[in-house]
């Protein structure tokens, strides 16, 4: 089985710039042989206005098809690692995967739940609405491209947040997924929670999606993101994720690393350990 880089060097969904270098920074010092960057146009100029409730839509959309359609030609028993970029890219690398290997499951561990939709985002950030996308609820305009099945909310765990906005909650409440919030980690284990996230991101499907946003893993241990939240995963739990990945690789059928920051990042703190996550595969 061969495995393909795909960099998602994109940060249109967020209002910070950085994580579109994120790629680049990380293949830079790392040997892999298959790699396929995709860059944002560089003429575009992000909107920054406070009222845009919907920023770089539309340059989004046209990026997250692109990347879709070319994930889709990857052979389907390939491994796909879809290194962002901001978390939006998981839109393009989920649906591709559920397109061809379908019906997946989902674990996305993150500090925040990304369940807004276009109607209830605030800021206006499109890197908070991927997981709702991905699971097709809401208005799904962002992913008008797909046309296949989304991935069941039934399937779909969230590990690790802690920063929930008011209209997540709302949204979430609606739907079957299952959140597991970071204060529940500290007190089960990162072992037994993923134990029950692969268990139901598994039941009934071919295999699962798991999307790992570092800002899941506390600032003062990975601080080259692009919105930190205090109070996440320690050293410990990071090294325990990595060997978990590593027992559940089998279930894995593709995988992004996400929101790494080079801009926000302090002594290569976070560079190294996202290396690590990859070199684990
Ligand atoms: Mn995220």
């Amino acid at each position: 089985m061969q495995k393909h880089f795909i960099g998602a060097a994109s940060d249109l969904g967020v209002h910070v710039n950085g994580a579109s270098l994120g790629p680049e920074t990380l293949f830079d010092s790392l040997s892999f042989e298959d790699i396929k960057i995709f860059k944002m146009n560089r003429f575009f100029k992000k909107s920054t206005s406070q009222d845009d409730r919907h920023k770089n839509f539309k340059e989004l959309y046209s990026y997250l098809y692109n990347l879709y359609a070319n994930i889709i030609n990857i052979p389907k028993n390939d491994l796909v690692l879809n290194i962002g970029g901001d978390h939006s890219v998981a839109i393009a690398s989920a649906l591709a995967a559920n397109l061809k290997k379908g019906p997946l499951g989902l674990i996305w561990i993150d500090a925040h739940t990304d369940y807004h939709t276009l109607a209830s985002t605030t800021s206006g950030n499109l890197h908070g609405l991927p997981c709702a996308v991905i699971n097709g609820y809401g208005a799904h305009d962002l992913a008008f491209f797909h046309k296949a099945p989304f991935i069941s909310e039934a399937n779909t765990v969230i590990v690790g947040a802690r920063s929930i906005d008011e209209g997540e909650y709302e949204n979430l409440a609606h739907t079957k997924v299952k959140v597991i919030p970071m204060e529940e980690v500290f007190e089960r284990g990162i072992e037994d929670v993923m134990k029950e996230a692969f268990a139901i991101a598994s039941f009934n499907t071919e295999g699962v999606h798991l999307s790992y946003d570092l800002d899941f893993l506390d600032p003062s241990i990975a601080p080259g993101v692009s919105t930190p939240v205090k109070g996440g995963g320690t050293m410990a739990i990071y090294e325990k994720l990595l060997k978990i990945i590593k027992l559940y690789r089998n279930a894995i059928y593709s995988f992004d690393l996400v929101e790494f920051n080079p801009l926000n990042d302090i002594d290569n703190k976070t560079k190294e350990l996202a290396e690590r996550i990859l070199l684990n595969f």
